[in-house]
């Protein structure tokens, strides 16, 4: 296991390098170059010089997260070959600068989506928060603004360009099926997935967050039965997944140790964010501190899992809650994912040290 911190870059992050390098057991970051448009090719000199300045600060830069999918390719526009081909020589020029793994999303017009950024809690801290209730009184337009608005830094995902012609993209997409967006989604492994194999890259694919699907648009990375069909896909090693356990921990018919056990023992895990859920209804959760007895999900198991059945993961804290009246972007601070490490090492220690005696 590699324990890493997601880090968007010198222009965007409040937290820096140094910073991540004196969390404990750390060895390096899941990187964001979110500058570069989607479906550009990502130029090698913001490449290497981005690489250059992680490992100079003494920190593993092996994993990017993301690459994000051009809209065309998930709608299966004629305009998704010429962005597959940028695609795979993005991979190529990350490969040349040592990246192994890249964690990206197959989410139509949404990435990951909250009623709330700053919940607040009993102890004062505040959290992400989603309930499905308030979101049917909001229009797709409503929540965009209300989740741009909310924050002082830009957000993984809810890149503005991206959201601009919001209806316009909504609506090419309704009436599609499930099974048009894996058709769609199926394209795009098999036009990557040699690039991949060539450089050694594994895709780790980031399940939909919440785990439902939104405004009517199909989703299709959500279950455990989603997940055995996009490792379906295309069977390579090289078309693997990140499990996120907050994301598919938000639907408690999700089981996420098991799905660790699952495709760690298939070899189709290649990186984790691990991070704790609390249930409070139906569709309705907010994000807990990492500690199990904090929220619902057995951060133990999980870890147990992780440890038996894919102990070469690339693992992250998820998102924190803001503590210590820190300030920055909401689901990634400094203090309260440091703590998040922490206990996830703690854990993995009492586990190794049991297994081994
Ligand atoms: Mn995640």
């Amino acid at each position: 296991m590699k324990m890493t911190f997601r880090w968007y870059g010198p222009e965007t992050d409040p937290i820096t390098l140094e910073n991540i390098r004196q969390i404990p057991g750390t060895s390096g970051i899941m990187g964001a170059m979110d500058w570069i448009p989607v479906g550009d090719v990502w130029p090698e000199d913001d490449i290497s010089s981005y690489v250059r300045k992680v490992n100079d600060a003494g920190l593993e830069c092996e994993v990017i997260e993301s690459v994000n999918v051009h809209e065309d390719i998930k709608l299966g526009k004629p305009s998704r070959d010429t962005y597959i081909a940028n695609y795979c020589k993005t991979l190529e020029n990350l490969a040349a600068h040592g990246i192994k793994v890249v964690v990206y999303n197959f989410m139509p017009v949404f990435d990951w989506l909250r009623t709330e950024l700053f919940h607040r809690n009993e102890d004062g801290s505040t959290c992400l928060y989603y309930d499905h209730e308030d979101l049917k009184n909001l229009t797709p337009q409503d929540i965009v603004k209300a989740t741009l608005d909310s924050s002082a830094f830009p957000l993984p995902g809810w890149e503005p360009d991206r959201l601009a012609d919001l209806d316009d993209v909504m609506s090419q997409y309704t009436g599609m099926t499930p099974d048009e967006l894996r058709d769609n989604y199926r394209y795009f492994l098999e036009g990557i997935v040699p690039t991949c194999e060539k450089v050694g890259i594994r895709m780790a694919v980031h399940p939909d967050d919440p785990a439902w699907d939104i405004f009517g648009i199909p989703r299709v990375v959500h279950s455990d039965s989603d997940l055995q069909k996009v490792v379906d896909l295309v069977n390579s090693p090289a078309n693997s997944l990140c499990v996120c356990a907050g994301s598919l921990g938000s639907n408690p018919n999700n089981d996420v140790p098991a799905i660790f056990t699952k495709y760690g023992g298939m070899g189709r895990v290649a990186a984790a964010h691990v991070r704790n859920v609390k249930f409070l209804g139906h569709k309705k959760f907010k994000e807990a501190a990492h500690l199990s007895s904090d929220g619902s999900l057995d951060m133990y198991a999980i870890m147990k899992a992780i440890h038996d059945h894919c102990p070469d993961v690339y693992i992250r804290p998820d998102h924190g809650r803001m503590i210590w009246g820190e300030v920055g972007r909401p689901g990634y601070p400094l203090y309260d994912r440091a703590l998040g490490i922490t206990y996830l090492n703690g854990l993995w220690e009492a586990i190794e040290k049991a297994s081994t005696h």
